[in-house]
C-alpha cells in the first residue's frame, strides 16, 4: 500500500477519534444538564394552587398598572402587558372553563380553598416567580430557581476571577453579579413585580398557613423559622441583595421548611423520566457509532 494511502487513513482515524470524544463532551454535557433538574425543587402542584398563584399574580400587576399610571406611563404599560398575558392564562387555565359563568365559578371554588398544602404550594409557586423576577431585573443570566446552580457557590473565587480575564466574551455569564449586592437595576418592572410578589407571599402565609391545622400539629420552630425566612427574603429583595444570598434562602432554608411543615412533595416522577432522556441521548450517540463504521 502506498505511504500516502496509510497517512490518510491514519489523519481519516485521528478525525474520528476527535468526533467520538466531540460526541463524548456533549453528551456528558447533556447529561450533567439532565441531572440537574434532579437537584431543582419542583414540587407536584394541583389545579387549584395553579389557579391560585395565577390569580395572586395577575392582582399584582393590574395593582401595578394602575400604581404607575400616569406618572410613569412606560412601567404601567409593563405591567399592563403582564396582566393581560396572565388573564389570558388563568381563564384557559382550565378546558371546562368556557364562558363568564363558568369562570366566575371556577374562580368562587379555588378562592374558597382552605387546603394548607394547596397554599403551601402557592406560596412555592410564587417564590419561583420572586427568583424570575429578580433574575430579570437585575439581567443575570442564571436561573436561580434551579437548585444545582447552588454548585456555583462552592467556585465563587474561579468564577468571579475567570470573567475578568475574559470580559470581552459578551456570551459569558456574568459571574460578579451573581456573587454581588446592589447590583444595577436594568428592568424596573420586574423588580416592582418580585418586590409585590414577597409581600403576597408572606400575605399567603399570614392568613393561611400560620395558624391552619396543619401548622399547629408541627414543631413551633417549623413556622416561626418560616416567618423569619420569609420577612429576611422581602428584606433581600428590597435591599438589592446578592441574587446567591436570596437563591440560598430560598432553596435551602424556605423550600425545605415548606417541605418538612406542609408536606410538599418533589416531581420523582419527573426526574425519573428526565435521567430516561439522557439515556436517549447515549442512543443518538451510538447511532454517530454506526455512521463511523460505515465510513
Ligand atoms: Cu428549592
Amino acid at each position: 500500500m502506498p505511504s500516502f494511502i496509510i497517512e490518510l487513513k491514519k489523519v481519516n482515524r485521528l478525525k474520528y477519534i476527535s468526533m467520538f470524544t466531540i460526541a463524548l463532551f456533549l453528551f456528558s454535557f447533556s447529561m450533567v444538564y439532565q441531572l440537574s433538574y434532579v437537584f431543582a425543587h419542583s414540587f407536584s402542584t394541583d389545579d387549584v394552587s395553579y389557579f391560585l398563584g395565577l390569580d395572586k399574580r395577575t392582582k399584582v400587576e393590574l395593582e401595578l398598572a394602575e400604581k404607575n399610571y400616569p406618572s410613569n406611563i412606560t412601567l404601567s404599560m409593563d405591567h399592563s402587558d403582564n396582566a393581560a398575558r396572565l388573564v389570558y392564562d388563568i381563564y384557559y387555565a382550565d378546558d371546562d372553563v368556557v364562558d363568564d359563568n363558568d369562570f366566575i365559578k371556577r374562580y368562587d371554588k379555588a378562592l374558597g380553598s382552605s387546603n394548607s398544602t394547596t397554599h403551601a404550594l402557592v406560596v412555592a409557586d410564587l417564590l419561583d416567580e420572586v427568583l424570575r423576577n429578580y433574575a430579570d431585573a437585575l439581567v443575570i443570566d442564571i436561573d436561580l430557581t434551579n437548585m444545582s446552580n447552588l454548585v456555583l457557590l462552592d467556585n465563587k473565587e474561579s468564577l468571579t476571577t475567570s470573567y475578568v480575564t475574559s470580559e470581552d466574551d459578551s456570551s459569558n455569564v456574568n459571574y460578579t453579579k451573581f456573587f454581588s449586592k446592589n447590583n444595577p437595576i436594568f428592568n424596573p418592572a420586574d423588580y416592582e413585580t418580585a418586590k409585590a410578589l414577597v409581600i403576597e407571599v408572606r400575605d399567603v402565609f399570614e392568613n393561611h398557613l400560620k395558624s391552619s391545622s396543619t401548622a399547629t400539629n408541627q414543631p413551633i420552630d417549623v413556622i416561626s423559622t418560616l416567618e423569619k425566612d420569609l420577612e429576611k427574603l422581602e428584606d433581600e429583595i428590597n435591599n438589592n441583595g446578592a441574587p446567591t444570598e436570596v437563591m440560598e434562602l430560598v432553596h435551602l432554608q424556605i423550600h425545605p421548611s415548606l417541605q418538612t411543615g406542609f408536606g410538599l412533595q418533589t416531581k420523582m416522577a419527573m426526574d425519573g423520566q428526565m435521567d430516561m432522556d439522557g439515556q436517549m441521548d447515549m442512543d443518538g450517540q451510538m447511532d454517530m457509532d454506526g455512521q463511523m463504521d460505515m465510513e
